[in-house]
């Protein structure tokens, strides 16, 4: 059967052709889809961990119990995966099991835009990378047949391109896969020094295989251009964009393993080429890789390391027309992310501003809280941070720091890697406060499960993780719960819990307005009369505010009557929708 697949739901749709049973991710744009679209397959037991290191060994675990598995994250996801990864990478599998990241070149929605393809070359093992919807599902088939011939996980890199483009996919059958015995088998997976330094040299016929392998695999092919003035070698992407240049003109080595690379595939193509040019993306690993095996080849001399590439950038590049159709519109108007009407994380932002407080930052909607006019955020790094490194500023200033620093962190990040900086808090004593966001849900990567929010991935019922017990189990004594919508209560509690002389958690909670089982409130309403243009309103910087004939006006498709800007007015201008003044 043909179908219009979004990459993502295609390289879902070779899970189950797979025959793949056990599935464990944690959401990261622009892998979030992979698992959520596994999950629509009953024969696919899919889970949200609560993050990429516990997700990639759950997968391990059972791929060494004999059932193919899966694990999906972003690229920062693979950092905090990498220490399972390198080892891993050691022990080799039982049944098959994939890794997807997906990156982000451009940064459409991460803090970098790091290159994963240095992952598979630092960890030794193969990385498939597709360059469309119908390559997303094959290659996740084929990444299984050589985890189980090589016995290796293999690596399935995606892209925001080709994550997030539908093209047409021709579906085939599900494979029951029997399971695999599992064997105790103390030499292969206990790695241990002595077992490890057995397999080190294990890995390294194992690459040996697979650059073999890849001199004659289908993953990596040669179309013939109809002159050899050019060569082009690439993957992915660019693979579509240098097709849409060059059509039939150019000669191309399209690598679908990108690691290892083919050697005398690669000097072949080469010698059959006036010049050779590698395409690629972020940093110059197949160029790199070219060079080592002393070819002339032209790639990050003309080609940038930073951001997406287009068909416009490489035909002005390799100095040819951009062809009509690939012409982009590029002035378009900017439309930066803003927190949304109602959102609960925007009350904490404009006390933490009141009170004058340097806010250690952290992933997640609540980040929006770094932008104007509320501009509210210190520090972003990674999820996890903000928690870590207020304890080490206030260890480093001390006493005048912990009167006006807060850590600011979601629900989400907090399960994912925030619990061990609190434990470094509760252990090692600073006097820090922590402002946990809990709108009981994953908000910024599209509404994902979590353990605090008492539903799995498919939204059943599921444990729930209760926030103030385990904040308390750790050793802090001062927990609090306020409700963001109320300004002069989360006031309070952020000076009190800053005065107080030890550590302490604020749990700001209240659920994400844009959830289906919110209930919105009607609009309200700016009385004009009693308007003073004070813009005081305005300093909350909720997109259903703006300023119309010199007066607050409340754009109403947007309000969700959260009453949260009503608690600004000095003047009694707003009124709910019956006209009541607030
Ligand atoms: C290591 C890593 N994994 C995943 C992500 C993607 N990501 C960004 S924010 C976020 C979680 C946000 O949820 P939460 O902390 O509950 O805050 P909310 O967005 O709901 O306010 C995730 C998963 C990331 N940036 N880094």
């Amino acid at each position: 059967m043909k179908e219009l697949m979004l990459g993502n739901k295609a390289l879902a749709r070779g899970l189950y052709e797979a025959g793949v049973c056990v599935a464990s991710s944690y959401p990261g744009t622009p892998s979030t889809e992979t698992t959520e679209e596994a999950a629509k397959y009953e024969e696919i037991y899919c889970e949200w961990a609560p993050n990429e290191k516990v997700a990639m060994e759950t997968a391990f675990g059972a791929s060494r119990a004999g059932k193919r598995s899966y694990c999906a994250m972003k690229h920062v996801g693979l950092n905090v995966a990498a220490d399972p990864l390198f080892t891993i990478a050691y022990t080799g599998v039982n049944a098959g099991m994939v890794i997807c990241v997906a990156d982000d070149p451009g940064m459409h929605s991460s803090q970098n835009e790091q290159d994963s393809r240095h992952y598979a070359i630092a960890a030794k093992i193969p990385m498939l990378e597709p360059s469309d919807s119908q390559e997303a599902l094959d290659f996740t088939k084929k990444a299984y047949e050589i985890s189980e011939e090589f016995d290796t996980p293999v690596l399935i890199k995606m892209c925001t391109r080709v994550a997030h483009s539908q093209s047409i996919v021709e579906t085939g059958e599900r494979v029951e896969p029997a399971m695999k015995e599992y064997v105790k088998d103390i030499a292969k997976y206990v790695m241990v020094p002595a077992n490890a330094k057995k397999r080190h040299p294990i890995v390294e016929e194992r690459t040996a295989k697979l650059i073999e392998f890849a001199e004659t695999s289908e993953l990596n092919r040669v179309e013939k251009g109809t002159d050899n003035k050019i060569g082009i070698i690439t993957s992915s992407t660019c693979y579509q964009y240098v097709k849409e240049v060059f059509g039939d003109k150019a000669s191309i080595l399209k690598l679908g393993l990108i690691n290892p690379m083919p050697v005398k595939k690669i000097k072949d193509f080469a010698a059959g080429v006036e010049k050779l040019y590698v395409v690629e993306e972020l940093d110059p690993i197949i160029e790199t890789h070219v060079k080592t095996l002393g070819l002339d080849v032209t790639g990050k001399e003309i080609f940038p390391m930073i951001d997406e590439f287009s068909q416009g950038l490489i035909a002005e590049k390799l100095g040819v027309e951009t062809p009509e159709s690939c012409k982009a519109i590029t002035d378009l108007p900017n439309r930066p992310p803003a927190m949304c009407s109602g959102c609960p994380h925007r009350g904490v932002f404009y006390t933490l501003n009141k009170n004058k407080c340097r806010v250690m930052g952290d992933i997640g909607c609540y980040t929006l809280g770094s932008a104007p006019p509320l501009c509210a955020i210190d520090t972003t790094e990674c999820m996890g941070a903000s928690v870590s490194s207020i304890h080490g500023f206030n260890k480093a200033r001390g006493e005048e720091s912990e009167k006006n620093t807060v850590a600011v962190i979601g629900d989400s990040t907090f399960m994912h890697s925030g619990m061990t900086g609190l434990a470094n808090i509760a252990y090692n004593q600073t006097n820090s406060t922590v402002i946990i966001l809990d709108n009981s849900i994953t908000g910024m990567t599209g509404h994902q499960q979590n353990p605090t929010t008492g539903f799995n991935l498919r939204g059943e019922p599921a444990g729930k993780i209760n926030l103030e017990a385990l904040v308390k189990a750790m050793g802090i004594n001062r927990v609090r719960v306020v409700d963001p919508y109320d300004l002069s209560a989360v006031d309070t509690a952020v000076k009190e819990e800053l005065a107080a002389p030890e550590p302490s958690v604020i749990i700001s909670r209240r659920p994400c307005v844009l959830l289906k089982a919110v209930k919105k409130n009607p609009p309200v309403k700016v009385n004009p009369d009693k308007c003073k243009s004070c813009k005081s309103c305005m300093q909350m910087g909720c997109p259903s505010i703006s300023f119309k004939d010199g007066k607050a006006h409340i754009d109403a498709t947007l309000c969700v009557g959260c009453k949260v800007c009503t608690q600004l007015c000095h003047f009694h201008a707003f009124e709910d929708a019956d006209g009541n003044e607030i």
